[in-house]
């Protein structure tokens, strides 16, 4: 792939779940040298360091979790992430996945000054579809994907400039979707591929539908890989572990087929909980799974496919 200038943006954001442990994800990538080894694949690479989350006077929430907290983090990282996205191509590394809030409304809005639409490919167990009316867990790292596509319910929030229309979202290796984001789901026509689909049809099938159209609309692509569409074997460093996974391969086919189209204009790393790491295996495939999407390979074409 053409080198690329990327900026890392470390988003340790903790507030989106009760369990703790993504503060310390931005220093475990760090730790991993997930910038040298893009550096190693001849890009340019600038850390701005770790952002930190704004000041509100937003009451708590009696049933939301740490909903000032994730506000505070969803206008900060908003406005990190439209200064990055000027400059070169922003590597998000979290934190929990409520970093999404921020992230992905502000490529939106990058992309429309661009005169381009957004597609986002979201890699994940769970299809974080919830409202704040609809969590039950009342974690809001579970709605993210509801709020930047423009559902309502979300008044505590900053109000989303350029939703990303439900079409131009793929949901891959969903295993785990509650009752109120199936219902609301089914309301849209997102491209959905749950694990029996990948099990069925392989994971390559719905990636190239949704890369062709992606390609189609010359649209800038954001890809959010949280840690727990990976197989809890292979990525035990996540809260919400589900079984029945992406194994290594389908994660790396996946990448390097992205690589590929060269269609990435941002993503974000998610979820990763240091703290349940195994001597930093998760962060390692993290830094792995990056790499291949950005550049790494074993010859420079594939070799032939055998029949
Ligand atoms: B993640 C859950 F109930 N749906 O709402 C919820 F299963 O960013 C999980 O994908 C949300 O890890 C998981 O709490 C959010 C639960
Ligand atoms: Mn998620
Ligand atoms: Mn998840
Ligand atoms: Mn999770």
């Amino acid at each position: 792939m053409t080198p690329k200038s990327f900026f890392l943006v470390g988003a340790p954001v903790d507030s989106g779940k009760d369990r703790k442990g993504c503060i310390m994800g931005p220093d475990a990538y760090r730790t991993a040298r997930l910038a040298e080894t893009l550096v190693d694949l001849g890009h340019t690479v600038t850390d701005l360091g770790n952002v930190t989350a704004d000041r509100n006077d937003l009451p708590d929430h009696d049933h939301l979790i740490a909903l000032p907290q994730t506000v505070g983090w969803t206008t900060a990282l908003h406005r990190a992430g439209r200064d990055a996205a000027k400059r070169g191509m922003p590597l998000f590394l979290g934190g929990d996945h409520a970093l999404a809030l921020g992230t992905v409304p502000a490529m939106a809005d990058h992309a429309a000054d661009e005169g381009r639409p957004l597609f986002v490919l979201w890699l994940d167990a769970h299809s974080d579809f919830h409202t704040p009316l609809t969590t039950t867990s009342g974690n809001l790292h579970g709605t993210p994907a509801a709020y930047f596509t423009g559902q309502s319910g979300f008044d505590a929030f900053p109000p989303i400039q350029t939703p990303v229309p439900t079409e131009q979202v793929c949901m891959i290796g969903l295993r785990s979707v509650d009752p109120a984001e199936h219902a609301a789901l089914a309301k849209t026509d997102m491209l959905l591929a749950d694990m029996r689909a990948i099990d069925e049809g392989g994971i390559r099938a719905p990636l190239v539908e949704f890369l062709d159209k992606v390609r189609a609309a010359n649209g800038m692509l954001h890809v959010s890989l949280d840690v727990d569409f990976l197989d809890p074997d292979i990525a035990p460093a996540v809260g919400t572990t589900v079984p029945g996974g992406a194994t290594l391969r389908e994660a790396h086919l996946v990448m390097e087929m992205l690589c590929d189209s060269d269609l990435v204009t941002s993503l974000d790393l998610v979820e990763l909980n240091p703290f349940l790491d195994d001597r930093g295996r998760t962060a390692s495939l993290m830094v792995d799974l990056t790499a291949s999407l950005m550049g790494r390979r074993v010859f420079d074409r594939p070799t032939r496919p055998f029949a």
